[in-house]
């Protein structure tokens, strides 16, 4: 393949491209029009040539044309092939835009196209972004750092990186080491996760040091983000040691407080304070609720929480269906009025939430408490 770098070349061959789209206001006659065509392509290595491995850019978009006398202006839209074709243009020179926010250019970022009647003139522009890689391995004595005796995953997940603004999304597949490498991405601050893997899960992320430690946080709340940076100059920084530490994952949904004000001999008519918390005491993330049963003679007034909670008649659960919560505990308020002293004790329970089930509950004599008024 021909690269020019910077500038056009001019050819009188046909090029297969992407839809045309010309929003420009002055057609030009059929009869005496020539048309550009281009391609922008992924430069991982940043030599300004299309190599072998290299792939198109393929995101439709509109490529901005305008012709270089300032009487015409309009764009050609991008394929999902990386290619562009704007035909019916009036001979004559234009500039053509072949940059791309967050990335790179490795050629020139506008090319100049001398377009002829019945002729194409072909542009090429490449551009780079930058990766992050690391290897997914299993903390086998889960402190959270990455020994070197501790083994690659058994399985081969994919690593994912999200930019939240604007959003882009990519991620990769763990080779049988454990490496993975996302490339081509923008630069951006990103956040990684990971596909999951059935009986695993994330250990304690961010304890040691970088190179060592595990980068996909508990939850989105508390998860750090990885920086690729791309500069004018065409270079980029790609981070490494972006790693995935996994556990085999050992459940223990605990009950852990249920306190009272007043702590007893409630009269009719009076109000009674709950404090309720539930843990997750195993080693990763763990789906379940809390759930504080209210005894026959207790009627519900108020709740409060840090995350979700939710009332259906005499049970208030605390914590959202199937949400992923970091080891840690849900704590939960609850305000009730005595209708009739109850006769039975009120119960708080630690139960698994999830369409999958939970961590494999390692402790079921910690996962009830009750308390009599
Ligand atoms: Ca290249
Ligand atoms: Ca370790
Ligand atoms: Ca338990």
């Amino acid at each position: 393949m021909r690269i020019f770098r910077g500038l056009m070349a001019v050819s009188a061959a046909g090029a297969v491209g992407s839809a045309l789209l010309l929003t420009g206001t002055a057609a030009a006659a059929a009869d005496a029009s020539g048309a550009i065509s281009g391609q922008i392509w992924l430069d991982r290595d940043g030599n300004g040539v299309f190599d072998g491995g290299e792939r198109p850019y393929g995101v439709v978009r509109p490529v901005p044309i305008t012709k270089l006398d300032g009487t015409w202006s309009g764009s050609a839209t991008l394929g999902l092939d990386g290619r562009f074709t704007a035909e019916g243009l009036r001979p004559g020179r234009y500039l053509v835009n072949g940059g791309i926010d967050g990335y790179a250019s490795t050629t020139s970022r506008v090319a100049l196209a001398r377009v002829t009647a019945g002729g194409t003139a072909e542009v090429e522009f490449g551009i780079r972004g930058g990766s992050i890689s690391g290897v997914a391995w299993l903390d086998e004595n889960e402190d959270g750092i990455r020994q070197d005796a501790e083994p690659p995953l058994p399985q081969q997940i994919h690593v994912f990186a999200y930019r939240a603004n604007p959003p882009y999304y990519d991620g990769a597949q763990i080779d049988p080491q454990g490496h993975y490498r996302i490339e081509d991405l923008p630069a951006g601050e990103y956040r990684m996760s990971t596909s999951v893997l059935s009986g695993f899960g994330p250990t304690r992320p961010f304890v040691g040091s970088a190179d060592r430690d595990s980068d996909v946080g508990w939850d989105a709340a508390t998860t750090r983000t990885v920086t690729v940076e791309v500069a004018d100059n065409g270079t980029v920084t790609s981070p490494t040691h972006i790693d995935a530490g996994f556990v085999r994952g050992r459940g223990d949904r605990v009950a852990e407080e249920l306190t009272a004000s007043p702590a007893g001999g409630v009269q009719v008519g009076q109000t009674v304070s709950f404090h309720a918390v539930v843990a997750n005491r195993g080693n990763t993330v763990d789906t379940y609720q809390g759930k504080l049963t209210l005894p026959a003679g207790l009627e519900f007034v108020d709740a409060t929480s840090v995350v979700e909670h939710s009332v259906s008649g005499q049970v208030i659960t605390v914590g959202k269906w199937g949400h992923d919560y970091a080891p840690g505990v849900l704590e939960l308020w609850v305000t009730a009025l005595v209708t009739a002293v109850p006769t039975e004790p009120v119960r708080l329970e630690a139960v698994p939430a999830g369409t999958v089930p939970g961590l494999p509950e390692t402790n079921v004599d910690n996962n009830v408490r009750t308390l009599t008024l």
